[in-house]
């Protein structure tokens, strides 16, 4: 079971910035029971990922969420920049070597305080370094479940008018997003109804999914609700959905657009033919709400296609994000296993 919890942003400038966002991080692994050890090492990686995007993008952002996986604590952490970006990630990664000063030094250190890391650098375009910590040393277990998300409300809302989760019940993985109509707490009070179907009946087809969310929304401010469900044992995705919320598959390098109906959940909603699709063990889902433009192309950026869900999310969600809305990406793959 994946439990990814409610994103945090921290707007990293100034040094004070960092401190900040690394004082946030402490508060947040007492919340979830760290220990001194990794509670320093948190410390450290938000401490170097945030004077790295101050000493070479001037500024950017630190997303912070807890997570929680097969009864683990956990700590996510995505450094986001548009700046310059890095020559060579890959090798930056090895300590020693920098194109401009210390950093070099710094991701080598990243790549041994964190459990998890991965990172998205293109020369001119900035950089997205995902890290993850656990309260105990962890393993990432191939073929399991990778999600990434950004779930982000619009500027001067606290909470966020869309909402998505995704469950896992034995081989199948269900995901839904869901955007409020409108914006703040009454969207949010929308959006968080459809996950609450979905969290309290995980075995069930998508299309059931989105009937009970229409009873239970009715009332309610509604929403664009969006289903997705992979079934392992069969190599199939059922999708259904009725609203804005954008889906697609990429299977190999070609992506594959999920269909939508019209209407609102909750308000006006006539048909929830679910559409079937394979999936093969390197396909990827990506669905977002209409917080995020849908021009993007994945194909665009050399390699990110093999980056953690994570990663694909924040790179796809910083350059197309839509200033006037709350928005949400969640990027779904397996694990692949390692060649050597
Ligand atoms: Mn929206």
């Amino acid at each position: 079971m994946n439990i990814l919890g409610q994103q945090t942003a921290y707007h990293i400038g100034e040094l004070s910035e960092v401190s900040s966002a690394r004082r946030a991080g402490n508060a947040l692994s007492l919340k979830l029971g760290f220990d001194e050890i990794q509670s320093g090492r948190l410390a450290l990686l938000i401490t170097e990922a945030g004077t790295n995007i101050g000493k070479h993008a001037k500024r950017g952002q630190i997303f912070m969420r807890s997570l929680s996986r097969n009864g683990l604590n956990g700590i996510e952490i995505i450094a986001v920049d548009s700046g310059p970006g890095m020559f060579n990630p890959t090798k930056s990664f090895e300590d020693g070597y920098s194109t401009t000063e210390t950093y070099g030094v710094g991701l080598g250190a990243i790549k041994r305080l964190a459990h998890e890391v991965d990172i998205y650098s293109e020369s001119g375009k900035g950089t997205v370094l995902l890290m993850v910590i656990w309260n105990t040393e962890a393993q990432v277990i191939p073929g399991q479940w990778q999600i990434g998300s950004m779930c982000i409300p619009i500027a001067n809302e606290r909470v966020c008018g869309d909402s998505w989760i995704a469950v896992d019940c034995q081989r199948m993985l269900t995901v839904l997003v869901a955007d409020g109509l409108g914006h703040g707490p009454d969207a949010a009070h929308a959006s968080l109804l459809a996950v609450s179907v979905l969290e309290q009946a995980p075995a069930n087809l998508p299309s059931e999914t989105l009937q009970k969310s229409h009873q239970l929304m009715k009332g309610s401010r509604g929403a664009a609700v969006a289903v997705a469900r992979v079934d392992l044992d069969t190599a199939e995705l059922r999708y259904t959905g009725v609203g804005n919320i954008s889906g697609c598959i990429y299977n190999h390098k070609s992506r594959q657009h999920l269909l939508s109906h019209n209407g609102i959940v909750g308000s006006h909603m006539s048909r929830t033919k679910e559409f079937t699709h394979a999936w093969c063990e390197d396909s990827m889902l990506v669905m977002h709400s209409d917080g995020v433009g849908t021009k993007w192309d994945i194909n665009n950026y050399a390699g990110l296609e093999s980056c953690h869900p994570s990663v694909i999310a924040a790179v796809l969600h910083r350059d197309h994000t839509r200033v006037r809305d709350d928005s949400t990406i969640v990027v779904i793959k397996r694990a692949q296993i390692a060649c050597q």
